[in-house]
């Protein structure tokens, strides 16, 4: 078993659609291992957002992920990482494969409603900046 983490970005969450989300999770076959509601601040989403520092979309998309609540998760399943990326979708919902969360709930390549750890040791850090081990019990 594999785990990930995974973020129902604040375009999503304040559409309505966490509920949703949530559904098509669970009817994927994941366990949802943590999950909570978090209103990031703009430091708060520099700090996880921190590789993607020196990229020209850093200001804009920092400033989304602090524009509203949001919820986090950690995710399990087999090839859970991989498993919830295709589940997503192609980072622009425009790219994005039929039936994706991306391509259903995405509105642009910023807002696109979902967010997947990219690899094991990206999912480590991103779970150890939300969660403690106490709360994946
Ligand atoms: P994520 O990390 O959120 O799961 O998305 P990803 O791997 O598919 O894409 P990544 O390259 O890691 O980009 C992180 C997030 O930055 C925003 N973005 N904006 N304006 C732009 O050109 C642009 N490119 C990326 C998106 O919200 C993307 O999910
Ligand atoms: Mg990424």
């Amino acid at each position: 078993m594999e785990r990930t983490f995974a973020i129902i970005k604040p375009d999503a969450f304040a559409a309505g659609h966490a509920g949703k989300i949530l559904e098509r999770i669970y009817a994927e076959g994941f366990k949802v291992v943590g999950l909570k509601k978090l209103f990031l601040s703009k430091a708060e989403a520099e700090g996880f957002y921190y590789v993607h520092k020196d990229r020209p979309f850093f200001g804009e998309l920092t400033d989304f992920m602090s524009s509203g609540p949001c919820i986090v998760m950690v995710l399990e399943a087999e090839n859970a990482i991989k498993k919830w990326r295709d589940l997503m979708g192609a980072t622009n919902p425009a790219e994005a494969a039929e039936g994706t969360l991306r391509r259903e709930f995405g509105t642009s390549i910023g807002e696109n409603a979902t967010h997947g750890s990219d690899a094991p040791e990206t999912a480590a850090f991103e779970i150890s900046y939300f969660f403690s081990g106490m709360e994946l019990l």
